[in-house]
């Protein structure tokens, strides 16, 4: 066992012997945690709950009986998460529940919330 990585020794690698007396910042690398956001879809009288069910098989990888579960929530409760994701994902979600929903002339509405 040798000294460890941050042990200062006798010098502190400032080539003054380590002799320094100023203040020593520890630095710790800036990684950012991505903010997370929840993606929602609300419920409307006329979107198909078959075609709510496959957006969410597909968009949201769940299985047949999850997505059958949110579908039923989201249809009782007015609204339901579908998932919780870094910015960029939920944005591109959002983007293809809309999409689709558009091309099959479905009014259904698909938003994210900050967590
Ligand atoms: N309420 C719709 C119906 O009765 C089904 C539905 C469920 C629509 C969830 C949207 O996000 C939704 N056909």
């Amino acid at each position: 066992m040798g000294p460890k990585e941050d042990d200062p020794g006798k010098g502190n690698g400032d080539g003054k012997g380590g002799t320094e007396t100023g203040t020593i910042t520890k630095t710790r690398p800036k990684t950012k945690r991505p903010s997370l956001y929840r993606v929602l879809l609300l419920n409307d009288d006329y979107t198909p709950m078959e075609f709510v069910v496959l957006v969410l098989q597909d968009v949201f990888n769940k299985s047949r009986e999850e997505a059958m579960q949110i579908m039923l929530h989201v249809h009782q409760k007015g609204v339901g998460e579908c998932g919780v994701y870094p910015y960029e994902v939920a944005e591109t979600k959002v983007t293809r529940v809309m999409d689709t929903a558009r091309k099959n002339q479905h009014p259904l509405q698909c938003v994210m919330e900050k967590q």
